[in-house]
């Protein structure tokens, strides 16, 4: 699910890649790689076979341009589309904010595109999510081809609900983006309305304002306004205009559309970071009576499978212990000597809190962890 960090300002999301085997799965995420700039991207990590099969997944981390003043992190997979991996799909899926089905516009492939549809819908209705309004987008792929059928027979084979679809030819690099950005903009919006303020009735004292929340920035649409409709297909093939992004240059991802679908509210609502441990759950929280909530912060990255997030988060809460404290010298490094934490446990935790996306691991998030759980009983102490 896709949560907001206030510790390190930063939204996680989840989107996945569905359709039938050799839609064009995998070459849409090739893509879209290639159309980023790099240092808004990981690397993309494929496991598949020899003749290019996904075998369990694709993935690929990229970094968002500043939403809000948050940095957006998503986390891009595909889930392998022959028939014999339901098992793996569900893995991938799980967890998931958004989907982008890649359905294959040739004829021949109808009966595999419906077949892939009703995997995910089955599938995400078993995780409890209604396919009706969960964040995704259609792929109509390989627009290039002949055979390809008509959009509008597509739309009403596989998109009766009428969500946004787009042409692409994953192959050249067309159309790869509008998709990812719209269910990225569907994605935004759930959080958003999860996070929404209850009625007025006045602040507490030190509350967090939600992020997603804040005025837009200066030329985006103003708040109040609905949220745009679903785009319209544009016109397939090379020559169709408007049909891939600008890939002369690499992108930036920036997103145009509003991320808050309601009027900027006021006053500012609290922002649940991450949700309470449920009981029964172990949680070091339990040991503080107060500020726990970066550390439960830690814990639910830890236990969603985000360590590059948990690594981040326990390195800011370091530093926050570390400012807290009341002494003369200034320097992070000098606190955490005056504090006793281990001079090699702390040069540890700055290096893998600078490690890039998706290169820590469960271990590393553990270890920041177990940092932060020592500096917070320190600090206590003192
Ligand atoms: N003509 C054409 N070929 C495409 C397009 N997109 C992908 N392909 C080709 O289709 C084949 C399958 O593409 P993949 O991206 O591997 O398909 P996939 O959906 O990941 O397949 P699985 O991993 O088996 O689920 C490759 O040979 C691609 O080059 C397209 O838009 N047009
Ligand atoms: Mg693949």
């Amino acid at each position: 699910m896709s949560t907001i960090n206030q510790a390190t300002r930063e939204i996680q999301a989840k989107i996945v890649y569905y359709g039938p085997g050799l839609s064009g799965k995998t070459t849409t995420l090739k893509s879209i790689h290639d159309a980023v700039r790099p240092e808004t991207r990981g690397q993309l990590v494929s496991l598949a076979t020899e003749g290019d099969r996904t075998l369990f997944f694709d993935f690929l981390p990229l970094t968002v341009e500043q939403v809000n003043g948050l940095t957006l992190r998503l986390q891009l997979y595909t889930v392998p589309g022959q028939i014999f991996y339901e098992a793996t799909r569900q893995l991938v899926l799980n967890g998931a904010d958004g989907v982008v089905f890649v359905a294959d516009s040739q004829a021949a492939a109808t009966d595999a595109n419906q077949e892939s549809l009703a995997s995910l819908e089955r599938n995400l209705q078993a995780m409890g999510h209604d396919p009706a309004t969960f964040p995704c987008a259609f792929q109509w792929n390989k627009r290039d081809l002949p055979g390809a059928e008509p959009v509008a027979s597509l739309r009403a084979t596989l998109n009766p609900r009428g969500r946004p679809e787009f042409p692409s030819v994953a192959s050249r690099g067309e159309g790869v983006m509008e998709p990812l950005k719209e269910v990225t903009r569907q994605v935004l919006a759930a959080l958003s309305a999860r996070t929404a303020p209850p009625p007025r009735r006045g602040t507490s004292p030190g509350v967090t304002p939600n992020p997603l929340h804040a005025e837009p920035p200066p030329g985006s649409t103003s708040p109040g306004s609905t949220p745009p409709a679903p785009p319209a297909p544009r016109p397939p093939g090379p020559t169709g205009p408007a049909a891939a992004p600008t890939l002369a240059g690499k992108q930036a991802f920036t997103l145009s559309a509003p991320l808050s679908s309601g009027p900027a509210p006021e006053p500012p609502a609290p922002l649940r970071i991450a949700p309470p441990p449920a009981r029964g759950t172990l949680s070091f929280t339990r040991l503080f009576t107060t500020g726990s909530g970066q550390l439960a912060d830690v814990e639910q990255a830890i236990r969603d499978g985000r360590p590059t997030t948990a690594v981040r988060a326990a390195a800011q809460g370091v530093a926050d212990v570390l400012g807290g404290l009341e002494v003369l010298e200034r320097s992070d490094a000098a606190r955490a000597a005056l504090l006793g934490i281990d001079g090699r446990e702390y040069l540890k935790l700055l290096r893998l809190s600078r490690l890039p996306e998706g290169l820590a691991t469960e271990a590393d998030a553990l270890f920041a962890l177990h940092v932060l759980v020592g500096a917070r009983l320190r600090a206590e102490s003192v």
